[in-house]
């Protein structure tokens, strides 16, 4: 395997080159630093489940969950433990390997951290990784949440800081980065990206990818979102984005971050089977499985089993990276990641 040199200094510049690239020269270089990192045959089966739904205080522009817009969605309270371990059965069941458990809360309270934790315990057992997207976590959440066999913590940053400001105004972008510091310093795995196609320019586009591969260190797991327009939220009639735009982005993400694994995230219901085969190309090795992302839908299990024979593609038994993804690091795949965190994957 080769040498892989982890940058997290890269100047919009450069990013911005990198889009700007020939569309197959991209595609070429992400994809030979894909193959050299990653099977790229395989990818990684998630089923997600919305675990509280709706009633969100917040305003992301985007979301179908928020309390003040009209979208039809119905708040409902924090599910039971078992009826959460019920989905989770059958994901496994249905071929996902892990199972992420989303929530429409600003940030979760410490009674609520109690519940969630139980309901992690019992998903782990199944033999399950499991991934939670709650918010913004409190002093000690993080690490009640790995106490309790959680595996990754979602939380995005959504867009370049330029653009945030127009998405959001409930939350600063700056919590974001200080949930992500929880999150790394509990010794989770970071789930962190965002999402394009919110009328934000290619410059802001490089601005998103900038920052995930900035942070201190690549997120584990890189979820690209292609934003779901739901009626009722401001973004409801945003421009879409061009499939190939798509396709750049998850390039990018390839080759900024070359060991992470980039999900082909919310948005596949609204997109040709071959626009997401050049996404597996680019180097997408990740997507949700199941009907439902968390209100809104995603491909039937039996459109993206047709999907996998038609691109011989088959699910990752067991996530990778397992450890943690750190700055400025040289590895092979004999010696690890090289910072002393015990991770077994070469960084
Ligand atoms: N409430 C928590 C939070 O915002 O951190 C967790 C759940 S929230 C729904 C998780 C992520 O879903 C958001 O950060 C956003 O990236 C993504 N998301 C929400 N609505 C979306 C939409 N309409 N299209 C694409 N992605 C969306
Ligand atoms: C992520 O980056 N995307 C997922 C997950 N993390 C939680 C959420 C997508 C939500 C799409 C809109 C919905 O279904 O409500
Ligand atoms: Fe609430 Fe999360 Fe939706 Fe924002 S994205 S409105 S915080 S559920």
């Amino acid at each position: 395997m080769a040498n892989t040199i982890l940058r997290h200094d890269w100047s919009r510049d450069e990013v911005r080159r990198l889009f700007d690239l020939p569309f197959n020269e991209l595609l070429h270089q992400a994809h030979e630093v894909h193959r050299a990192q990653h099977d790229p045959n395989a990818v990684q089966v998630s089923t997600l489940l919305s675990i509280k739904t709706g009633g969100c205080p917040e305003d992301c522009a985007y979301c179908p969950q928020a309390a003040r817009y009209d979208t039809g969605v119905t708040a409902q309270k924090l599910m039971e433990v078992e009826e959460v371990l019920e989905r989770a059965r059958a994901a496994k069941a249905a071929g996902a390997s892990r199972f992420c458990m989303g929530a429409a809360w600003r940030g979760p309270k410490d009674r609520d951290i109690s519940k969630v934790a139980a309901i992690v315990s019992a998903v782990k057992d199944l033999g399950l990784e499991t991934c939670a997207t709650l918010g913004l976590l409190g002093d000690g959440h993080a690490q009640a949440l790995k106490n309790a066999g959680l595996d990754y913590y979602n939380h995005n940053i959504d867009s370049a800081p330029e653009f945030y400001g127009e998405i959001i105004h409930t939350r600063e972008y700056q919590d974001r980065l200080v949930t992500l510091e929880q999150v790394r310093d509990a010794g989770l795995k970071t789930c962190c990206g965002g999402i394009v196609g919110m009328g934000e320019t290619r410059d802001q586009r490089a601005g998103l990818l900038q920052a995930l591969a900035n942070l201190p260190a690549h997120p584990q797991s890189v979820p690209i979102n292609q934003l779901v327009p739901v009626p009722g939220t401001p973004l409801a009639n945003a421009e879409p984005l061009d499939p190939f735009e798509f396709v750049r982005t998850i390039a990018v993400a390839r080759l900024l971050m070359p060991l992470s694994i980039v999900r082909l995230s919310a948005g596949r219901q609204q997109m040709d089977d071959a626009v997401q085969a050049l996404c597996f190309y680019a180097g997408a090795g990740s997507i949700f499985y199941g009907e439902k992302l968390l209100t809104t839908g995603n491909p039937d299990v039996e459109a993206d089993r047709a999907l996998f024979r038609r691109l011989d593609l088959h699910p990752m038994e067991v996530s990778e990276p397992s450890g943690t993804v750190h700055a400025g690091i040289l590895a092979t795949a004999e010696n690890g990641c090289g910072a002393g965190c015990g991770c077994s994957r070469a960084a």
